[in-house]
This record gives structure tokens, C-alpha cells and sequence, in this order.
């Protein structure tokens, strides 16, 4: 039986790396782009599998330089970052990793609901700088339990946020693209009427031109001066010029941002915001869940490889 040739787009755990090299002997595509054109002009032709990670994915050029291509398969839910269209076009499968990081992603989002409301890392900031000492009480921040709370996109990820949230006594209410069947929480028609009624709006949508700057400067003006926003899904589903004039304005109350639009770059005005949480796209990021996702990751492509399919595709 011929051999499928793997090509591996950007950096993968090294687990995955290894797997790959071993089972398939994956080439990498170089990083810098006048070796990456060269490559490409010389090998593209043969690949016919494409490994990577929501963070690279294979674009729009990247698929058209890759003529023999029968799938990519994806390490993360999200694949924003691949053509899925001219993958549907083309008959390329497209495989990601839903479900196993549910629980790391919304817990990253409690964590940032907990932190931005209690003013968790304000307060150790507060702490390590000495101001306890010299300046007294640490200002009073704001409850968490009880919250009006509306999830933008009730998807897998954002259904578990809220049953978490069950659990802190919040009122629920959400938008997705349409109602969600069996859940209680109450459907709002767009997102600026999910934002006019909760005190936290979070951000749970996947990725992807559909959802670009959803939530938009009349989003934000619509959660209010008291009300805050936490995004744990992608930066591109913010308008995120809008959310920075927001927060210095003192049009909202805080953020907690697990995700921006052009990672790893932070707009700068919010490093001194004492009142947003900035984190590092770790949502996913725990030895047991990434575990998961490379094993996902793996058993899509040998099932590939195998059989001609995955065990978890992407619907275009
Ligand atoms: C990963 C994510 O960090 O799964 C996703 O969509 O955003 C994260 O879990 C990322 O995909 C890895 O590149």
C-alpha cells in the first residue's frame, strides 16, 4: 500500500510531532515564506494530508498550493484559520477536536468571570505591591453569585459555562445563531438584546467570518457601564477597537479576555487597566485536556489514513 504523505502546518505538541514523524514520516512546512514557496512549488503536489492547529490551519492560498489534499485534520475545536470552504468545494475532509476541552475552556471562563467580578488579580496585585500595608482595605468589588449572565453562542463550550454558572444562582440567557433545543435558558433574538438584559455577557461563538465583530461597539455600549464582558472564544468575534474605547471610556465595568485578534499581540491601552483580566489563550491549556486533544488528533488521522474518514468532522 502507498504511503500517505502527511505535511505538518506550524508547531504541534510534540507528542503529536512525534506520532506523526514515526507513523507517517510528516514533513514540516518551513515557517519563513520564500522557503515555504520553494516547498511548496516542489512538494505541494504531493501531500494529501494536512496536520496543524487552530492557531495556523491551512488558508485559503496554503489549500489552493496543496492539489492532491484529501483532509486536515485539526488540533483544537476551533478552525477559523482553515479554508473550510474551498475545503467543501474541493471534497477535503476537515476534522477537529470538540468536547474533550468543554470543561477546561469553560472552566477558563469562570475563572475570568470569578477573577474580573471579585477582582481577584487586582487584589493580588494590591497585595504583592504593599499597598495593604500602607494604603488599608482593598476597594469593594462586585458579587459574582446571582448574576444576570448572557452566553453569546450556546454551543458545546457555552451550554457547559452555563450549567456551571447554575451553580452560582445566575440567571441565564443566551444567543446563538437559533434557539437551542431542551435547555431553559431564555433565547434572545440578537446579541445586542442578549446584552441589554445581563449584567456579564460571555463570549462563547465560535470563530469565523459569520461571527466577525459580533459583538460590536453597540454590543458593548448595551451591556453598560455596570455590566462586564468575558470572551473566551476568539478575539475576531470582538470588535476589539471598540471594546478598548469601552473600558477607557468607563463605558464598561471590566473584561476578561482569554483571546484577542491579532495573538499574541494585547492592545496596549489595557495592560494598565487594573479592572481587565488578560490571559494568554489557555482556555484549552491543562496537561489532561491537551492530552485529550492530541489523542483526538491522532485517532482522526489514522482513522483517516485507514479508512478515508474521522471520527469528528467539520460541517462547513
Ligand atoms: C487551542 C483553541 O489552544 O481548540 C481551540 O479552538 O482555541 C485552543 O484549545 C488551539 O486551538 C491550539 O492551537
Amino acid at each position: 500500500m502507498k504511503n500517505t504523505a502527511v505535511l505538518q502546518v506550524g508547531p504541534l505538541m510534540p507528542a503529536v510531532q512525534e506520532a506523526i514523524r514515526s507513523e507517517y514520516d510528516a514533513v514540516r512546512l518551513p515557517d519563513s515564506t520564500p522557503e515555504r514557496e520553494e516547498f511548496l512549488h516542489l512538494h505541494g503536489e504531493s501531500f494529501e494530508v494536512a496536520v496543524t492547529s487552530g492557531k495556523f490551519g491551512v488558508g485559503p492560498d496554503l489549500m489552493r498550493a496543496l492539489p492532491s489534499l484529501r483532509a486536515v485534520i485539526n488540533f483544537g475545536v476551533g478552525y477559523d484559520t482553515t479554508d473550510v470552504a474551498q475545503a467543501a468545494r474541493r471534497g477535503i475532509t476537515v476534522s477537529n477536536t470538540p468536547d474533550v476541552l468543554n470543561d477546561c475552556v469553560a472552566d477558563t471562563a469562570i475563572a475570568l468571570y470569578l477573577d474580573v467580578l471579585r477582582r481577584v488579580s487586582a487584589a493580588d496585585r494590591f497585595v504583592r505591591r504593599g499597598d495593604w500595608l500602607s494604603k488599608g482595605n482593598f476597594p469593594l468589588a462586585t458579587k459574582a453569585s446571582g448574576k444576570r449572565v448572557g452566553i453569546l453562542g450556546l454551543g458545546r463550550i457555552g451550554r457547559v459555562i452555563a450549567r456551571r454558572l447554575e451553580g452560582f444562582d445566575c440567571s441565564i440567557s443566551y444567543h446563538s445563531r437559533n434557539p437551542v433545543d431542551g435547555v431553559s435558558y431564555g433565547y434572545k433574538a440578537s446579541p445586542r438584546e442578549l446584552a441589554a438584559g445581563c449584567d456579564v455577557l460571555i463570549v462563547a461563538a465560535a470563530g469565523g467570518s459569520g461571527s466577525a465583530k459580533l459583538v460590536d461597539a453597540a454590543v458593548i455600549d448595551a451591556i453598560g457601564p455596570e455590566g462586564y464582558l468575558i470572551n473566551i472564544a476568539r478575539g475576531s468575534v470582538v470588535d476589539e477597537d471598540a471594546l478598548v474605547a469601552a473600558l477607557l471610556a468607563g463605558r464598561l465595568a471590566g473584561a476578561g479576555l482569554d483571546v484577542f485578534a491579532e495573538e499574541p499581540k494585547v492592545p496596549e491601552d489595557l495592560l494598565a487597566l487594573d479592572n481587565v483580566v488578560l490571559l494568554p489563550h489557555l482556555g484549552s491549556g491543562t496537561h489532561e485536556t491537551r492530552a485529550a486533544m492530541a489523542e483526538l488528533t491522532l485517532a482522526n488521522l489514522r482513522q483517516f489514513v485507514e479508512s478515508g474518514s474521522v471520527l469528528t468532522a467539520v460541517q462547513a
